[in-house]
């Protein structure tokens, strides 16, 4: 058994892992592990499923005419080399570039980041967490002087007051989420206010939920501001003893104008606008925590600032129970930022537009060849690389062709680029499929180091796997290339190596005597020894001296700044960059589900987190799709001015009028036409470069089809007749969800070609209604089920909860035999329905009959008789909402 972390959100929990002898790994929870003490959400849960070695990448590839072809290293590392060497020589070091990713390790990020800017000479290194970080960075910097996170997860447990902006914390923060849940039960007097335009499973714990405009969130804070300020709530001594720019800040905020103006921009009720600022004034501890309805906007790092501002003026920041959190997406984007990984950045919060600290790393780094002024922003490099003068990018642990607005335009751009070197730990990806050299990295489990969650916890991730086929770690493919480019500085044999240079580089000429201490450093952790690494307990930096702890910052009233001071920053509201119009009426709302992974190159394997959202939908308001003549159920296609998608339309997301909502976790790998990137607009916010991902103008139209469809089969299909379709894994088969334009006369023959059933006599059971437009068929094989196909003219498709259940049998029975072409079992009760709790499996209907047949009345009551919601909770929204529904419809 092996103490690790887990490779998904920015909470960081503490997992314990182990594989037993027949491959098949075990997960749990950490007690030990202080972000999480034994806690796991269900992807956490799931990581067992997902670890297999199916679909991976494990030999480096070089594309030529023949297609892919697996190499040895040497010759993919020469070709990387070679590559980046030329184009260096030829055209300057920024005709080559990084684009690198949250989701490494601190060492991986540490040496990718030397190498380009101490040593190629660019900072063309940018990250994916420009896509999600970064208005957060430029926020923390403008006001604190340095990217600090003040406070830590118990201060959620502490708060009296928690807001939550613009986060669905209950499904993309689940166990830091239930800590909240567990804290108001133990003291309900504590209150939680959700902002977020759309109703979502988080506001099940709000007592306050503001459903304010898309965009609108600057101007709600500077209300907060201004109303603060003459209701004589600031702390007026402490913001005299600690800050500068509250003026200026007032100014900017009192054009906002009166409570009711901001009422009306934020299309909110005045009553509850001021009910919020009522709760917020008198609650000393508050704690204000964002996500990425805050950063991902043409005003992200303003929202930031917004924010923040109001918990200075009111001198609520690094005490116990209050302060402005950003909580962090994935498992290493505060790593990756310690490690200067963003364009801007230098490394260990050093600037790259200081020449003395820009001077102390070439110093430190002995390097050749400093970069002097930012690299390219991630849009703003693949708009550099489609117009030639960026020539070879290497991208590592992110998939941009899916993630990156405007998605298409990143297509384009490495379709005519030079050299697209990728790291990935999958073979078959939307990027990878643009690349001339794929390299096999190490994945969770298998690799070996540290990551840094949103409370600036460092925690081991331990290996305990071996490593697969010729995998390696992504630190070492980079120390490989640097030293066949002959660059010294990369003989790192471990990454307690790297781990430690980059300890020592974060005290450098930091503390008394430089002339900007930072706040950043870890030189306590400096000159560890190799088993001193490997047991690394979780701590929180900064950890100047071995032995430190430090649970908050700012707590003394001191700043990074250079005269200690923290700054309020003015912020002028401003609508999102593009509006919806006549031809585009409707707002584009892009984010998470509950138990998927971004593009689900990982969670998509697992069957359990399959099933709770198993197709990508445009979540909208029913009188909006009565409008735009499309129907739930149905298939309809989303169009922006950028492009287009087509999903299935859903109500109940809690979605208002106006806006619509679609998951970003679809690809081209398993979606025929639901990657929701290529819809989104490439505007970025002016500060940060953060792109505007919630806020894309689009229409919806109906998207006609003849028919509808699913496949359950344990092969799998190529799919060549379905205008539409959806790939899902499940536990044995794979699901297709299809849906045509072809009519299909001559089912039969139509249906065996598609199943790839050949043999006359195979056992082949089907029912055809023409008049019906229905088609049934399933093929068995020594009496176990094969596959099953069912199309229908009308939304009439059974469920396919009950069919899956046949995929687990070795042998059907009579009964099931006959209730195959029904799709449902013959006894009543059989079909559990959609999956509600993904932990145990627990679907719709059964929850929907315990409810009715035991009279229950509550959660708690639902978990004991039918055991949903009794592990990670992460349900319970859902099982709350249909207790509502039997009630409401028992009165
Ligand atoms: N299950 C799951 N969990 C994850 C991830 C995942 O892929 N799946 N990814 C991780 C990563 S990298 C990240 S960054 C985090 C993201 O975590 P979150 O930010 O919590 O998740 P999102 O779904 O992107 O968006 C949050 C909310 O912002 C709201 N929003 C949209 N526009 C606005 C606005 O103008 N103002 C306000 N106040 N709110 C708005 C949306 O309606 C949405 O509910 O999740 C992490 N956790
Ligand atoms: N429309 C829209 N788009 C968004 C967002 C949104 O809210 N809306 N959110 C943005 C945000 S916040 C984020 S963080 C991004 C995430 O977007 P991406 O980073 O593009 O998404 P992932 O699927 O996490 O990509 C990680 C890739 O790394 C691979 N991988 C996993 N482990 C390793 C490893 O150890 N080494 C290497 N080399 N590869 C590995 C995986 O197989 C996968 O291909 O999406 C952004 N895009
Ligand atoms: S809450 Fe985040 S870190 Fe914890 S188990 Fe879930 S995905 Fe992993
Ligand atoms: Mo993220």
């Amino acid at each position: 058994m092996i103490r690790t972390t887990c490779p998904y959100c920015g909470v960081g929990c503490g997992v314990r892992a182990e594989a037993g002898d027949d491959g098949a790994v075990t997960v749990a929870g950490d007690a030990l592990h202080p972000a999480s003490r034994g806690r796991l959400c269900v992807k956490g849960a799931a990581l067992g499923e997902t670890v297999g070695l199916e679909g991976r990448l494990l030999s480096p590839m070089l594309r030529s005419e023949a297609g892919l072809q697996a190499v040895p290293w040497e010759a993919a590392l020469d070709k990387v080399a070679e590559g980046f060497r030329r184009i260096v020589a030829e055209h300057g070091p920024d005709a080559v570039a990084l684009y690198v990713s949250g989701q490494l390790l601190t060492e991986d990020y540490y040496v990718a980041n030397k190498f380009m800017k101490g040593y190629i000479g660019s900072a063309n290194i940018d990250t994916n967490s420009r896509l999600c970080m970064s208005a957060a960075v430029a926020g923390h910097k403008r006001a604190f002087g340095e990217d600090i996170v003040p406070g830590c997860y118990e201060d959620f447990e502490l708060a009296d007051l928690v807001v939550l902006v613009g986060s669905n914390a209950a499904w993309c923060h689940p166990t830091l989420y239930q800590r909240i849940v567990r804290a108001r039960e133990a003291r309900p007097q504590m209150k939680v206010v959700v902002i977020d335009p759309r109703r979502t499973a988080t506001c099940d714990l709000a007592d306050l939920h503001l459903p304010l405009k898309p965009g609108s969130d600057v101007w709600l804070f500077n209300g907060l501001l201004a109303w603060l300020a003459t209701q004589g709530a600031l702390d007026s001594a402490w913001v005299e003893a600690h800050t500068a720019g509250l003026g200026e800040a007032l100014d900017a905020a009192g054009q906002a104008g009166s409570l009711l103006d901001v009422a009306k921009a934020c299309r909110l009720d005045p009553q509850q606008v001021l009910a919020f600022y009522e709760l917020f004034a008198r609650t000393e501890k508050t704690v204000t925590a964002f996500t990425m309805g805050v950063n991902q906007s043409s005003s992200g790092a303003d929202k930031v600032n917004a924010i923040i501002n109001c918990h200075l003026a009111t001198g609520r920041i690094g005490r116990p129970g209050m302060g402005p959190f950003s909580l962090t997406g994935q498992p290493n984007a505060m790593g990756g930022r310690e490690v200067g990984g963003l364009a801007n950045m230098l490394a260990a919060h050093m600037e790259l537009d200081d020449p003395a600290q820009r001077a102390a790393v070439q110093a430190f780094w002995d390097a050749p060849r400093m970069a002097h002024q930012p690299g390219l922003k991630a849009v703003d490099l693949f708009h550099a690389i489609e117009a030639g003068t960026v020539k070879a990018v290497w991208i590592m642990a992110t998939n941009p062709l899916v993630s990156l607005p405007e998605a298409d335009q990143a297509r384009r751009a490495l379709a005519k680029c030079e050299l697209v070197v990728v790291s990935d730990i999958v073979q078959d990806t939307d990027t990878n499929a643009l690349a001339h050299v794929l390299l096999p990295a190490l994945g969770w489990g298998e690799k070996d180091g540290t990551v840094t969650n949103s409370e600036r916890c460092i925690s081991r991730q331990r290996a305990f796997l071996p490593a697969p086929g010729q995998a390696r770690p992504d630190w070492e493919i980079v120390c490989d290339v640097a030293r066949r480019m002959g660059f010294n500085g990369f003989d790192f044999t471990s990454p307690h190596q790297i781990f430690d240079e980059h300890a020592r580089l974060s005290s450098w000429q930091n503390g008394a005597g430089s002339q900007r201490r930072r706040l950043f450093d870890i030189g306590g952790l400096a000159g560890m020894t190799h088993s001193d690494y490997d047991a690394l307990e979780p701590v929180q930096w900064p950890v100047c001296r071995p032995g430190d702890r430090t649970r908050r910052l700012f707590g003394d009233g001191r700043f990074s700044h250079p005269d200690g001071r923290a700054r309020f920053v003015p912020t002028r509201a401003r609508l999102p960059a593009h509006l919806p119009d006549d031809e585009f009426p409707l707002v584009l709302n892009t984010g998470r589900v509950r138990d998927q992974w971004h593009t689900m190159t990982r969670t998509g394997r697992s069957p359990r987190l399959a099933e709770h959202l198993p197709e990508p939908y445009i979540d909208m308001h029913p009188q909006d799709a009565l409008l735009c003549g499309v129907k739930e159920g149905e298939l309809a296609r989303l169009r922006s001015n950028w492009g287009a998608g087509v999903a299935r339309v859903r109500h109940g997301g809690g979605i208002a009028r106006g806006s619509v909502f679609m998951p970003i976790h679809w690809s081209g790998r398993t979606a025929s036409d639901a990657r929701v990137g290529a819809v989104v607009n490439p505007a970025v916010d002016p500060v940060s470069g953060e792109p505007e991902f919630k806020h894309t103008p689009v229409r919806i139209e109906p998207f006609g089809v003849n028919w509808y469809g699913f496949i359950l089969s344990r092969a799998e299909l190529p799919l060549e007749d379905a205008t539409n379709w959806t790939r899902i894994q499940g536990s044995g088969f794979v699901r297709y969800e299809l849906a045509g334009r072809k009519p299909f006369a001559e089912a039969g023959g139509w249906a065996r070609r598609l199943l790839r059933v050949e043999d006359e006599d195979a056992d082949w059971i089907e029912l055809e209604d023409r008049n019906g437009g229905v088609y049934r068929a399933a093929h068995l094989v020594d009496g176990r089920i094969e596959a099953c196909l069912f199309v229908s003219q009308r939304q009439d498709l059974p469920g396919r909860a009950w069919l899956a259940q046949m995929f687990d049998k070795a042998q059907l029975s009579p009964q099931d035999r006959i209730g195959l072409l029904s799709g449902r079992a013959r006894e009543q009760g059989a079909d559990p329905g959609p999956t509600v709790c993904s932990c145990f499996g627990v679907g719709r209907n059964t929850i929907r009959i315990a409810i009715e047949k035991h009279g229950l009345q509550d959660a708690a009551a639902v978990t004991a008789c039918v055991k949903a919601g009794g592990n990670c909770g992460s349900c319970v929204p859902e099982i709350r909402a249909l207790l509502a529904e039997a009630s409401v419809q028992a009165s």
